[in-house]
């Protein structure tokens, strides 16, 4: 069994849903960020950075094994059933994870940067290029379902958290693939329930 800490953040929510997505069992244990439960002890013990998600899990006959930065634990949870998060055929995996890297890199840098600064007009300069770079992505969808290739695949899972987030600010009359994908996506089951997982 997986404990998952967290709260309803994107890559919180980015977790649950590859949890979701590869069927493992796992509760979800709250982490209060409002009052700083991230930065007490019991959290601090399992991410010294005082972030979250982090994840436990338990194997019988093993140690615990903990592990945060959400990018890690989704590639952990691909080794854990492989096929699923990303393919496994060398060349369409190494797409995948390109594209995965597209969002998880280039779109959520400048969004997480924004954060902490003050100034409105830094703040939406940095949120229109996120969104720049996400809008950027629906060539991956010409010819393509999904936005790593034939498959889902962590890549929409990190595009639709994202995008769920600034669906606002998208100008979807000019991005119509990338409406149509969303809306494929963001309707499946493993998106419904992991997107719920922390309320
Ligand atoms: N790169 C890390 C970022 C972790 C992170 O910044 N988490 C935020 C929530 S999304 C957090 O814990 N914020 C609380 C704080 O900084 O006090 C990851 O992907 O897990």
């Amino acid at each position: 069994m997986i404990e998952l800490h967290g709260e309803r953040t994107g890559n919180c929510l980015r977790v649950a849903i590859a949890l979701e997505a590869v069927g493992l069992p796992y509760t979800v244990k709250l982490v209060d960020l409002r009052s700083g439960e991230q930065r007490g002890p019991d959290h601090l013990a399992l991410n010294p950075a005082g972030k979250v998600p982090a994840i436990v899990d338990r194997v019988p006959g093993e140690e615990p094994f903990v592990l945060s930065q959400s990018n890690a634990i989704i590639m952990y949870l691909d080794q854990k059933v492989p096929g699923i998060l990303f393919p496994v055929a060398l060349r369409p995996r190494a797409i995948a994870i390109e594209r995965f890297f597209h969002f998880v890199t280039d779109v959520i840098g400048p969004e997480m940067a924004q954060y902490r600064i003050r100034d409105q007009e830094s703040r939406q300069a940095l949120i229109r290029l996120a969104i720049e770079i996400v809008v950027d992505a629906e060539r991956y969808l010409e010819g393509f379902p999904f936005m790593g290739g034939d498959s889902l695949s962590a890549a929409d899972d990190a595009a639709a958290v994202f995008i769920l987030s600034y669906q606002r600010h998208v100008d979807w009359d000019a991005a119509p693939k990338l409406a149509d994908w969303f809306q494929r996506v963001v309707g499946r089951r493993e998106f419904e329930r992991g997107l719920t997982a922390f309320d």
